[in-house]
């Protein structure tokens, strides 16, 4: 639906055949804050070649909204490209995989098993607690000492995506968790970065070193998917379902049984798709939390304000729960900052048009590539005062006392058809880490090292530098017994 106004199209950047915009995005600057920049010449909506590929860009929430939520199903396709294809084993997961009826069931089977840990009995609540208790414990040991968070959060993280996929977790220096720590790290350098390869598929017969880390690393990650996958296929029973794969394994079972052949449900599907929910619940999350520390850091005011309410509303006595989230609104605010001001993914996921459509004024054409700059979103003058400062207040009422939202400018986590899946339970482990690390300990810059620097490294996530600080018990802790119980 909606008017196909004839044949206008998006200012487009100069292009040539075959290698189509390249010379106009020669650029030193990260691609979200390159496409940022055009604005000023080309308007917010704009389009470009890619090698081949029509695409275009958009740089207002107006017309983004419209991408994703008017017309949400006919842009809620996803473009092939070399490396998410090898990652993907050609789109058989959620995230990478094209509109089909397959996605639609995959997507649907995996809110299913989100939304069932919620209430089920080993609560998620529970198991972030533990973890959150646990990497205490971890900080307590090495306070006063400058150290890279970085690990532990990740370990934290990473047991709790562990638990719901797979029912099990990782000990520190497990061998297995530092491997997934490496090859992790090699994907999000080198996948999804519209790198040459992606743009030029015809490259990929030259050496290229990205793609053969990349292949490496995707080599080592399935070993481990497929390691999991045998385990819970020789423990399967009917009759319980322990976590995500037993979901998935029940799923292709009683559609074998059935004989419905209309999806289909084979073992590439199931390990790809445990594979996205594994790798985006670890990445992502972990990211929000190393810029979360890093503007604490940087701003001493905010953190003090975030534990003097922590003190306020749960004290000393008891440990931060889930139902304490609409007590702590500044805490909220902040964590609402963070994902404003650093989004995790900046370009979203690339998204097709299934369609002949339109954007605006312009007419998009079937096939064209649509990314979506939340950065630009985000950083918007005319919606957000001083788009750089960090301003947890921004999110608050004038009492101060709850919270607002104060730009229709804001998507961290997509919206529509392809909105995030993991939105829920990223939020419920950001708010409870934070007010866990927070409540008793303060994060400072051991002296004479700099600040943590805020760029931060463009990929399939934005990813802060490496910093160290360190987390010392804060007044009335250091005596008390470490024991915790959540
Ligand atoms: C997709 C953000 C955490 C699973 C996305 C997208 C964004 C996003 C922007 C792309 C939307 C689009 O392409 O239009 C975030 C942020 C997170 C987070 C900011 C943390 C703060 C998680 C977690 C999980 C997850 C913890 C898994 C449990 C997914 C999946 C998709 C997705 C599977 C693909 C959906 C699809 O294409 O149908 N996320 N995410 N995310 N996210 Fe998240
Ligand atoms: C992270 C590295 C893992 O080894 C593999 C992986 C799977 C799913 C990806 C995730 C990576 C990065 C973040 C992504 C997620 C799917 C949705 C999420 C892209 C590459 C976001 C933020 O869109």
């Amino acid at each position: 639906n909606g008017f196909l106004p004839g044949n206008r199209f998006a200012p487009s950047l100069p292009s040539l055949p075959i290698i189509g915009s390249i010379l106009s995005l020669r650029s030193d600057v990260a691609p979200h804050i390159h496409f940022q920049q055009l604005q000023k010449k080309y308007g917010n909506l704009y389009s470009l070649m890619m090698g081949s590929h029509k695409v275009l860009i958009v740089n207002n929430h107006h017309h983004a909204k419209e991408v994703l939520i008017k017309k949400g199903k006919i842009f809620s396709g996803r473009p092939r490209t070399v490396t998410t294809d090898l990652l993907t084993r050609g789109g058989k997961d959620i995230a990478f995989a094209d509109y089909s009826s397959t996605w639609k069931f995959h997507r649907k089977m995996v809110h299913g098993a989100l939304c069932m840990f919620g209430e089920g009995s080993v609560s998620i609540e529970k198991i972030i607690c533990r973890e959150a208790s646990s990497m205490c414990q971890v900080l307590t040991n090495t306070q006063n000492s400058a150290v890279d968070l970085a690990p532990e959060l990740t370990r934290a993280v990473t047991n709790v995506v562990c638990a719901l996929c797979f029912s099990s977790s990782y000990k520190r220096g497990d061998a297995e968790f530092e491997s997934m720590l490496q090859y992790s790290q090699g994907i999000v350098d080198t996948v999804a970065k519209d790198s040459l390869v992606d743009i030029f598929p015809w490259l990929q017969i030259f050496p290229n070193k990205d793609l053969s880390i990349l292949r490496q690393c995707v080599s080592i990650r399935d070993k481990l998917l497929k390691r999991k996958y045998e385990e819970h296929k020789l423990n399967y029973s009917d009759n319980i379902q322990r976590d995500l794969m037993d979901a998935l394994l029940r799923a292709k079972r009683s559609s074998e049984n059935n004989n419905t052949h209309d999806v289909s449900l084979t073992e590439d599907h199931i390990l790809m798709t445990v594979g996205d929910i594994f790798g985006a619940g670890v990445e992502t999350t972990t990211t929000v939390l190393k810029w979360s520390i890093a503007y604490l850091v940087h701003n001493p005011q905010v953190q003090k304000k975030v534990q003097e309410e922590l003190d306020a509303k749960i004290g000393k006595d008891r440990h931060p729960q889930l139902c304490d989230r609409g007590n702590l609104p500044y805490l909220e605010a902040t964590i609402r900052e963070v994902l404003r001001i650093r989004p995790v993914s900046p370009l979203l996921i690339p998204h097709v048009a299934l369609q002949d459509s339109s954007v605006g004024e312009y007419t998009v054409q079937k096939g064209t590539r649509v990314i979506i700059n939340l950065w630009s979103i985000h950083h918007d003058e005319k919606e957000w005062k001083n788009p750089e400062l960090f301003d947890p207040e921004r999110f608050l009422n004038e009492q101060g006392d709850g919270l607002r939202c104060p730009s229709a400018s804001y998507l961290p986590f997509g919206a529509g058809v392809r909105v995030c899946l993991g939105e829920a339970l990223a939020k419920m482990e950001l708010f409870l880490f934070l007010a866990w690390i927070l409540q008793r300990f303060s994060l400072e810059m051991p002296t004479s090292q700099p600040l943590p620097d805020l760029q931060g490294k463009f990929g399939v996530v934005l990813q802060p530098m490496k910093f160290k600080v360190i987390a010392k018990l804060r007044k009335d802790w250091e005596n008390l017994p470490q024991t915790e119980k959540c």
